[in-house]
């Protein structure tokens, strides 16, 4: 097979472009994969280190029940490392289908607002699974607020509050161990469920609820397209798995069909 772009066939790529354009709707799950080119730290890869840290440890509520100041120092890190990041070619591809095509919805594990950056129209709005970096929502009213600022983890006292009733204030994210919205999960099975391809780009497909959704689009019949730089547990299922990095690969398979 004649290799197309970044050594994916050129057969796949034709293939899973007939098929993104033959499906009324379309699904696209990503994960911290398809911000790695924009030099967003993934979870699980190299970078998914902090201090020592995993993620999986810093990421619950008994962490923060804990450590707020330990778990705030964090999230403040990682905001001020994705407040440098920009979109890179795919989340713009993605953002740019998503506006140009009817049925066309992203839904987005991670946290870093890079396709909301991206997103030219409210239809090229990712609904964000797991929440966002840059708001905080109150411990004890939930007030929730956008909050792009610098976090002073210097101590427990400094660290975000309440702009209303003063108690200590969160990241707006979803922890291990805590439920998604039901409104935002309900809305991310219905399009999975009615969808004729899931796109999945740069998820290790470990982490559920999430990863379960691109079953559900298998099960109803429709396909998975998976882009990924390795294997992941949905590899195997996938109808297609174009393996090479997401900003390579997205475009070109979304591309308009060149004018005949
Ligand atoms: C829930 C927000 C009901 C925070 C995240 C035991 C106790 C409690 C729960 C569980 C349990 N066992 C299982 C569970 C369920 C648990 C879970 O799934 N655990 C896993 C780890 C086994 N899930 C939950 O807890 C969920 N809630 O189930 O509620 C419930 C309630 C109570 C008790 C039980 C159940 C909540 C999950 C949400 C957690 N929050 N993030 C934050 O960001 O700080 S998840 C976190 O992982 C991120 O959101 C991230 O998006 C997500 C998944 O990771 P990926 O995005 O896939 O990133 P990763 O680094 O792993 O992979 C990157 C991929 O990209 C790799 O495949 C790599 O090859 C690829 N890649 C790299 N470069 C490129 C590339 N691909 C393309 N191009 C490139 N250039
Ligand atoms: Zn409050």
């Amino acid at each position: 097979m004649t290799p197309g772009m970044a050594g994916v066939p050129r057969a796949a790529v034709d293939r899973a472009r007939r098929l993104l354009g033959e499906a009324e709707h379309v699904v696209v799950l990503t994960g911290a994969g398809v911000s790695a080119e924009s030099g967003v730290p993934t979870f699980r890869g190299p970078g998914g280190l902090w201090k020592e840290h995993r993620a999986e440890d810093l990421a619950t509520p008994n962490a923060f029940a804990r450590d707020p100041r330990l778990v705030w120092e964090w999230y403040g890190w990682r905001r001020r490392v994705v407040r440098q990041c920009v979109p890179n070619a795919a989340h713009v591809a993605l953002a740019a289908a998503a506006s140009d095509r009817d049925g066309f919805r992203i839904v987005t594990q991670n946290v870093d607002g890079l396709h909301a950056a991206a997103a030219s129209s409210p239809e090229a709005q990712a609904l964000e699974l797991h929440g966002s970096l840059f708001r905080t929502r109150c411990t004890r009213c939930g007030e929730r607020r956008d909050d792009r600022a610098d976090v002073d983890a210097s101590s427990v006292e400094r660290l975000p509050r309440c702009r209303s009733c003063g108690a200590l204030a969160r990241p707006d994210v979803v922890w291990f161990g805590e439920s998604l919205d039901p409104d935002v999960l309900g809305e991310a099975v219905e399009l999975a469920s009615d969808a004729g391809v899931c796109l999945v780009v740069g998820t290790s497909a470990l982490v559920h609820p999430a990863a379960g959704l691109a079953d559900l689009t298998r099960r109803a019949g429709g396909d998975v397209i998976e882009i990924n730089v390795a294997d992941t547990p949905l590899t195997g299922s996938a109808t297609l798995a174009l393996r090479g990095p997401a900003a390579a690969i997205v475009p070109e398979i979304l591309a308009p069909a060149a004018l005949e």
